[in-house]
Protein backbone atom coordinates (compact mmCIF):
# COMPACT_ATOMS: atom_id res chain seq x y z
CA UNK A 1 0.00 0.00 0.00
CA UNK A 2 0.96 4.04 -0.79
CA UNK A 3 1.20 5.43 2.19
CA UNK A 4 1.28 9.14 3.26
CA UNK A 5 0.47 11.21 7.03
CA UNK A 6 -1.51 14.33 6.89
CA UNK A 7 -3.97 16.73 8.47
CA UNK A 8 -7.22 16.99 6.74
CA UNK A 9 -8.61 20.61 6.01
CA UNK A 10 -12.37 21.25 7.72
CA UNK A 11 -14.90 21.57 4.87
CA UNK A 12 -15.41 25.55 5.38
CA UNK A 13 -12.31 25.36 4.51
CA UNK A 14 -12.19 23.12 1.30
CA UNK A 15 -15.26 24.89 0.22
CA UNK A 16 -13.43 28.82 0.49
CA UNK A 17 -10.62 27.31 -1.40
CA UNK A 18 -13.15 25.72 -4.08
CA UNK A 19 -14.74 28.51 -5.05
CA UNK A 20 -11.52 30.90 -4.79
CA UNK A 21 -10.21 28.46 -7.47
CA UNK A 22 -13.58 27.82 -9.47
CA UNK A 23 -12.11 30.75 -12.03
CA UNK A 24 -9.00 29.50 -11.64
CA UNK A 25 -9.41 26.25 -13.17
CA UNK A 26 -11.60 27.89 -15.78
CA UNK A 27 -8.42 29.64 -17.15
CA UNK A 28 -5.87 26.83 -16.71
CA UNK A 29 -7.59 23.28 -17.67
CA UNK A 30 -4.43 21.93 -18.87
CA UNK A 31 -3.18 21.99 -15.48
CA UNK A 32 -3.49 18.78 -13.09
CA UNK A 33 -5.93 20.23 -10.32
CA UNK A 34 -5.99 18.34 -7.24
CA UNK A 35 -9.80 17.33 -6.40
CA UNK A 36 -11.36 19.78 -3.67
CA UNK A 37 -11.31 16.56 -1.65
CA UNK A 38 -8.24 15.41 -1.65
CA UNK A 39 -6.75 19.00 -0.58
CA UNK A 40 -4.74 18.35 2.97
CA UNK A 41 -1.53 18.94 4.28
CA UNK A 42 1.08 16.26 3.87
CA UNK A 43 3.09 16.02 6.75
CA UNK A 44 4.99 13.25 5.46
CA UNK A 45 5.19 10.73 2.51
CA UNK A 46 5.52 7.22 3.18
CA UNK A 47 5.51 5.78 -0.08
CA UNK A 48 5.26 1.94 -0.72
CA UNK A 49 4.58 0.09 2.19
CA UNK A 50 4.07 -3.74 3.08
CA UNK A 51 0.65 -4.30 4.63
CA UNK A 52 2.19 -6.09 7.27
CA UNK A 53 3.93 -2.79 8.72
CA UNK A 54 1.09 -0.80 9.16
CA UNK A 55 0.55 -1.85 12.84
CA UNK A 56 3.66 -1.00 13.54
CA UNK A 57 3.61 2.30 11.91
CA UNK A 58 0.18 3.04 13.31
CA UNK A 59 1.80 1.79 17.33
CA UNK A 60 4.54 4.50 16.81
CA UNK A 61 2.30 7.15 15.39
CA UNK A 62 -0.41 6.44 18.47
CA UNK A 63 2.56 7.34 21.10
CA UNK A 64 3.26 11.13 19.39
CA UNK A 65 2.29 13.90 21.79
CA UNK A 66 2.15 17.63 21.27
CA UNK A 67 1.11 20.00 24.74
CA UNK A 68 -1.62 21.79 22.63
CA UNK A 69 -3.96 21.77 19.47
CA UNK A 70 -2.61 24.21 16.96
CA UNK A 71 -3.83 26.59 14.73
CA UNK A 72 -3.25 26.53 10.97
CA UNK A 73 -4.04 29.69 8.99
CA UNK A 74 -4.28 28.88 5.06
CA UNK A 75 -2.99 32.52 3.45
CA UNK A 76 -1.02 33.23 0.30
CA UNK A 77 -0.51 31.36 -2.91
CA UNK A 78 2.84 30.34 -4.98
CA UNK A 79 4.75 28.27 -6.69
CA UNK A 80 6.97 25.47 -5.83
CA UNK A 81 10.13 25.63 -7.01
CA UNK A 82 8.97 29.24 -8.94
CA UNK A 83 6.50 31.23 -10.95
CA UNK A 84 8.63 31.08 -13.74
CA UNK A 85 9.11 27.32 -13.90
CA UNK A 86 5.60 25.93 -11.86
CA UNK A 87 5.67 22.17 -10.43
CA UNK A 88 3.22 22.43 -7.91
CA UNK A 89 0.67 25.53 -7.10
CA UNK A 90 -0.15 25.77 -3.78
CA UNK A 91 -1.45 27.53 -0.85
CA UNK A 92 0.67 28.67 1.89
CA UNK A 93 -0.09 27.44 5.41
CA UNK A 94 1.09 29.39 8.63
CA UNK A 95 1.32 27.43 11.80
CA UNK A 96 1.60 28.10 15.42
CA UNK A 97 5.50 27.02 16.40
CA UNK A 98 4.37 23.65 17.76
CA UNK A 99 4.33 22.25 14.12
CA UNK A 100 7.16 21.79 12.79
CA UNK A 101 8.04 20.09 16.16
CA UNK A 102 5.36 17.70 15.65
CA UNK A 103 6.44 16.88 12.31
CA UNK A 104 10.14 16.10 13.21
CA UNK A 105 8.64 13.39 15.86
CA UNK A 106 6.82 12.33 12.86
CA UNK A 107 10.04 11.97 11.14
CA UNK A 108 11.95 10.28 14.03
CA UNK A 109 9.09 7.80 14.47
CA UNK A 110 9.13 6.90 10.60
CA UNK A 111 12.97 6.72 10.31
CA UNK A 112 12.93 4.67 13.36
CA UNK A 113 11.17 2.45 11.18
CA UNK A 114 13.37 2.83 8.31
CA UNK A 115 11.13 5.50 6.28
CA UNK A 116 14.36 7.89 4.89
CA UNK A 117 14.36 11.33 6.58
CA UNK A 118 13.04 14.28 4.00
CA UNK A 119 16.29 16.32 3.30
CA UNK A 120 14.79 19.29 2.46
CA UNK A 121 12.79 21.11 5.65
CA UNK A 122 9.20 21.06 5.87
CA UNK A 123 7.40 23.79 4.14
CA UNK A 124 3.66 23.55 5.09
CA UNK A 125 1.11 23.67 2.13
CA UNK A 126 -1.65 22.55 0.20
CA UNK A 127 -0.75 21.34 -3.38
CA UNK A 128 -3.71 22.55 -5.56
CA UNK A 129 -2.47 22.00 -8.78
CA UNK A 130 0.76 20.00 -10.40
CA UNK A 131 1.96 20.75 -13.64
CA UNK A 132 3.04 18.48 -16.49
CA UNK A 133 4.60 20.68 -19.02
CA UNK A 134 6.16 23.75 -18.85
CA UNK A 135 4.82 27.09 -18.58
CA UNK A 136 1.89 28.82 -17.29
CA UNK A 137 -1.55 30.45 -18.35
CA UNK A 138 -0.70 34.22 -18.30
CA UNK A 139 -3.91 34.69 -16.52
CA UNK A 140 -3.19 31.95 -13.47
CA UNK A 141 -0.21 34.08 -13.05
CA UNK A 142 -1.52 36.93 -12.64
CA UNK A 143 -4.58 36.00 -10.41
CA UNK A 144 -2.05 34.28 -8.33
CA UNK A 145 -0.18 37.19 -8.29
CA UNK A 146 -3.14 39.79 -7.47
CA UNK A 147 -3.63 37.37 -4.76
CA UNK A 148 -0.38 36.41 -3.47
CA UNK A 149 -2.07 37.16 0.34
CA UNK A 150 -5.57 35.93 -0.16
CA UNK A 151 -6.82 33.75 3.00
CA UNK A 152 -8.89 31.18 3.32
CA UNK A 153 -9.22 30.97 6.96
CA UNK A 154 -7.64 29.44 9.77
CA UNK A 155 -8.54 26.27 11.93
CA UNK A 156 -8.07 24.29 15.21
CA UNK A 157 -5.97 21.00 14.50
CA UNK A 158 -5.55 18.31 17.08
CA UNK A 159 -4.67 14.71 15.39
CA UNK A 160 -3.44 13.66 12.14
CA UNK A 161 -3.97 11.00 9.70
CA UNK A 162 -2.55 7.80 8.13
CA UNK A 163 -3.67 7.95 4.62
CA UNK A 164 -3.31 5.53 1.67
CA UNK A 165 -3.38 6.62 -1.90
CA UNK A 166 -4.35 4.48 -4.31
CA UNK A 167 -3.50 5.69 -8.18
CA UNK A 168 -5.57 5.64 -10.68
CA UNK A 169 -6.49 6.70 -14.05
CA UNK A 170 -9.08 9.12 -13.02
CA UNK A 171 -6.42 10.77 -9.72
CA UNK A 172 -5.79 9.58 -6.81
CA UNK A 173 -7.98 7.99 -4.23
CA UNK A 174 -7.72 9.09 -1.06
CA UNK A 175 -8.83 6.53 2.14
CA UNK A 176 -8.00 7.42 6.06
CA UNK A 177 -6.84 4.38 7.58
CA UNK A 178 -6.30 5.81 11.21
CA UNK A 179 -6.43 9.01 12.69
CA UNK A 180 -4.36 9.92 15.61
CA UNK A 181 -4.83 12.53 18.62
CA UNK A 182 -1.92 14.14 19.19
CA UNK A 183 -2.98 16.14 22.04
CA UNK A 184 -2.14 15.47 25.88
CA UNK A 185 -5.34 15.71 28.47
CA UNK A 186 -4.79 18.78 30.53
CA UNK A 187 -4.05 17.30 34.08
CA UNK A 188 -6.25 18.58 36.43
O1 LIG B 1 -0.16 17.12 -1.24
P1 LIG B 1 1.34 17.16 -1.35
O2 LIG B 1 1.79 17.50 -2.72
O3 LIG B 1 1.99 17.97 -0.29
O4 LIG B 1 3.08 15.24 -3.45
C1 LIG B 1 2.48 14.14 -2.81
C2 LIG B 1 1.42 14.55 -1.82
O5 LIG B 1 1.83 15.67 -1.07
C3 LIG B 1 3.47 13.46 -1.93
O6 LIG B 1 2.70 12.76 -0.97
C4 LIG B 1 1.42 13.36 -0.86
C5 LIG B 1 0.34 12.36 -1.10
O7 LIG B 1 0.44 11.81 -2.38
N1 LIG B 1 4.34 12.55 -2.67
C6 LIG B 1 4.01 11.70 -3.65
N2 LIG B 1 5.07 11.01 -4.08
C7 LIG B 1 6.13 11.44 -3.34
C8 LIG B 1 7.52 11.11 -3.29
N3 LIG B 1 8.05 10.18 -4.09
C9 LIG B 1 5.67 12.43 -2.45
N4 LIG B 1 6.47 13.07 -1.59
C10 LIG B 1 7.77 12.71 -1.60
N5 LIG B 1 8.27 11.77 -2.41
Amino acid sequence: VRLFIAIDIPPNILSTIASFLLELRAVAPNVKWVRDGNLHLTLKFLGETDPARQVAIEDSLSSIRSAKPFVLDISGLGFFPNAKRPKIFWAGVNSSPDLQPLVAEIENAMHALGYTRDVRPFTPHLTLARFDQPGIPAQLAATVAANAGHNFGSFTVSEFHLIESKLKSTGAEYTTLQSFSFVTEAPR
